[in-house]
């Protein structure tokens, strides 16, 4: 008998909540390894993204996704959609909440209408993680987790600090709780199905949020225009548009001198080297696309679909 068809607690177990809660950190502190790109600005991860979590009896199947929001905007509404849908056919759902964000005061009422928003849409059992304990004072933890146990049953209230990775052996067992027994859908060796393409132009995507301000994060995209594998140098040459939407966006991404993005270029190589493990030849140059985000045709072959 193949050992992928011995049976274990397997399914499919979506992270959702608003922007900025912690999700992509939390899937890569699941993982053990850095798969989903993690900045301090909301609306960082567009798309859906899945992460495998072996263990010796089970596998959990994660999958990470863009920040529920309100927006009129179509990269936006296509996010929010993605995420939505990524709620639907799975086994369960990790609802995030960022403890840290809230408001005290008005807190109740607008979580009541937020969760029970979402989790009208929702079959499949609901786990309310509290993520960002670390950054709060210990008494004011019990409190929160009974007004949340009283707005909506969920199967478990578990706080959590996923910066610190701490709590997740607890969400695990819950999360293990809730699985049926199945088969492991995917090889143990490989912790997602994203192709290298992608996870290299998520990886240069990261470095234009970190190193550049304001706006221009939103109006950008990443195109790799080619992926070459040489064996016998070991050493892989990518090319990649930054893609943005106006003229004087370009500048800025530039930078004086080149200076912004050779910046970028030069912390996105040593990621997607680690990634690869392997020699990268980085080249990157910037491209304007008027009003790109709304351009539903340019958001399909960006894979936003
Ligand atoms: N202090 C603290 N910061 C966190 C924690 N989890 C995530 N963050 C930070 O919150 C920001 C947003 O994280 P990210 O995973 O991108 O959030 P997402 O938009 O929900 O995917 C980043 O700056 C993270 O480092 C946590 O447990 N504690
Ligand atoms: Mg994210």
């Amino acid at each position: 008998m193949n050992p992928n068809d011995t049976p274990v607690k397997s399914g499919m177990v979506a992270i959702v909540g608003p922007p900025n809660a912690g999700k992509s950190t939390l899937m890569n502190a699941l993982l053990g390894q850095k798969i989903s790109i993690v900045t301090p600005k909301p609306q960082t991860t567009r798309n859906r993204i899945l992460g495998v979590v072996n263990g010796e009896k089970y596998q959990i199947v994660l999958i990470d996704t863009p920040g529920l929001h309100k927006t009129d905007q179509p990269l936006n509404r296509e996010m929010v959609r993605i995420a939505l849908e990524s709620m639907s056919g799975v086994d369960a759902v990790l609802f995030l909440l960022d403890v840290s964000a809230t408001v005290p005061e008005k807190l109740k009422e607008e979580k009541e209408k937020e969760i029970s928003e979402y989790m009208g849409q929702m079959q499949a059992p609901a786990i309310l993680v509290l993520n960002k304990v670390d950054l709060l004072e210990k008494e004011k933890l019990l409190p929160l987790i009974g007004m949340y146990a009283g707005i909506y049953p969920f199967r478990a209230i578990l706080p959590l600090s996923a910066l610190h990775a701490d709590g997740t052996d607890r969400l695990i067992a819950e999360i293990l709780d809730v699985l049926p027994v199945g088969p492991r859908y995917y090889p143990e060796d490989i912790p997602t199905d994203a192709t290298e393409r992608f996870l290299t132009s998520e990886i240069i995507r990261e470095k234009i949020f970190l190193q550049i301000g304001q706006e221009i994060p939103y109006s950008s995209a990443v195109l790799i225009e080619s992926f070459k594998e040489d064996p016998e140098k070991q050493i892989v040459t990518i090319h990649a548009a930054i893609v943005v939407e106006r003229t004087s966006q370009k500048g800025i991404v530039i930078g004086k001198d080149g200076r912004t993005l050779k910046s970028i270029g030069m912390a996105a190589r040593k990621d997607i080297e680690k990634m690869l493990e392997q020699k990268v030849m980085l080249k990157l140059w910037v491209k304007v696309k008027k009003n790109w985000s709304q351009d539903e045709r340019f958001l399909k072959e960006l894979g936003y679909h």
